[in-house]
């Protein structure tokens, strides 16, 4: 059996620990790794996954090792690996005799741009020099992925073989992370009546299946989402629009000031329009939820893709970079996921996503994009059927490293 150790730095957001955590998941449960996870900010993680102990240093959660990586711990692999002290094996944590205690590991995972510590490196190093280090990069869909995926990273701090390693939506990349069972789970569930009442009774909205359109709408600020809103209110059809905690909650506040006053959860109703501000749910979850919608509204790196597999229109609004360099991720996404559409219609998907990006007034597309949407969901279909028939991300990581275990570098 392997072991991996996965270090993830929150840097904002949630989309760093929301991809460490799910291929941590599917690592253990798929393909039955040992999965270290070194975290370095628990309060985002209880976000999306509730069982988190958020004073704990250390905790198994589905089987899964879970340490907070703070200062503490930092300092100890440095102490251990410093030639004057006298050196301890790994795991630190030995001495905590209610978890249990997890081989060397044979592959170390930096994750998105993170920095694993040189003490632990080092320790690493010494005790399994045949393990990889892995630097799992961010998503992009920009064509010099495919070049550059799987290509060693040259260091010299430590002596173990590092890799880049590229998720993407094409074979020649590292692939998208997907859950055997998610794309069915969604199926399942969309055809499923009285599991979606469940579902969103769990929620505590019992009369989603009252409107004609149920929306998801986690984003970023939008500066001009008043008249969007209002366009819905006025012209319809009935929306139900549920609007995850965060920014652009907060903005909705300040708008409509009869949210500020409730506690719990917000709702308000604007005409043809509901709008409902939650709390996070728990990672699992939140793909049902995209699964229950019609259509989402995703950002970042993780939802878009969750977006993907429940296989309903999505609008993705990407994170926002120095200088606009997301505007050439959006557009080389945009141009992947559109070749197969006609025409028209990659026209409005383009139209719509420029609009949203540069946050301007949505309902310039909205009447066209729903008078489309049929043929929106069909397309969305095409695309996932693209993917899904492409190896996933978690299975391409380990084949991957079984490759160079065997064939160490020299020999690859
Ligand atoms: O939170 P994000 O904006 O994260 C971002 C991006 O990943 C960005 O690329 C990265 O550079 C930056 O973080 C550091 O969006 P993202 O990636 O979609 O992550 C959100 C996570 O939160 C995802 O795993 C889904 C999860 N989630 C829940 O578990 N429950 C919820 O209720 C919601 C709304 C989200």
């Amino acid at each position: 059996m392997r072991t991996v150790a996965i270090f993830c730095s929150v840097v904002d957001n949630f989309g760093d620990i929301g991809i460490c955590w799910r291929l941590a998941r599917q690592l253990a449960h798929e393909h039955q790794w040992q999965v270290q996870l070194y975290v370095d900010d628990l309060v985002s993680f209880a976000k999306i996954c509730p069982q988190v102990k958020v004073d704990a240093p250390r905790q198994r959660i589905l089987d899964i090792q879970v340490s907070h990586w703070n200062a503490e711990l930092v300092a100890s692999w440095q102490a251990d690996s410093s030639p004057q002290q006298p050196q301890r094996d790994l795991p630190q944590q030995s001495q905590n005799t209610e978890l249990p205690e997890l081989a060397t590991p044979d592959l170390v995972i930096e994750a998105l741009a993170c920095t694993v510590p040189e003490g632990y490196l080092r320790q690493v190093a010494r005790q399994n020099p045949q393990a990889l280090w892995l630097n799992l990069e961010y998503l992009s869909a920009e064509d010099w992925v495919e070049g550059c995926h799987g290509l060693p990273s040259p260091q010299s701090v430590v002596p173990l073989t590092k890799y880049f390693f590229f998720p993407g939506f094409t074979s020649a990349t590292g692939g998208l992370l997907r859950e055997q069972s998610i794309v069915r789970q969604a199926q399942n569930l969309q055809q499923d009546s009285k599991g979606q009442r469940d579902f969103w009774q769990q929620l505590g909205i019992d009369d989603a299946h009252e409107y004609q359109l149920r929306i998801s709408l986690f984003a970023y600020g939008q500066a001009n989402i008043a008249s969007w809103l209002t366009n819905i209110a006025q012209q319809g059809p009935k929306t139900l629009m549920l609007v995850p905690s965060g920014v652009l909650a907060q903005q909705l506040c300040v708008i409509y000031p009869e949210l500020n006053s409730q506690t719990g959860q917000k709702r308000l109703e604007l005409g043809q329009l509901t709008l409902v501000l939650m709390p996070f749910i728990a990672q699992p979850d939140y793909d049902l939820l995209l699964a229950c919608c019609d259509i989402n509204f995703v950002r970042g790196e993780d939802s878009v893709i969750r977006a993907h597999w429940a296989g309903r229109p999505f609008i993705w609004q990407i994170y926002r970079q120095e200088q606009q360099a997301h505007r050439q991720k959006l557009n080389d996404f945009l141009a992947k996921q559109l070749a197969l559409a006609t025409p028209e219609l990659a026209a409005l998907m383009q139209k719509a996503h420029d609009l949203w990006d540069l946050e301007l007034d949505f309902s310039e597309i909205w009447p066209e994009y729903l008078k489309n949407i049929d043929k929106i969901q069909n397309h969305t279909i095409v695309w996932q059927q693209f993917l899904t028939q492409q190896q996933d991300l978690a299975s391409n990581l380990v084949r991957f490293v079984e490759k160079k275990l065997i064939m160490p570098r020299n020999f690859s």
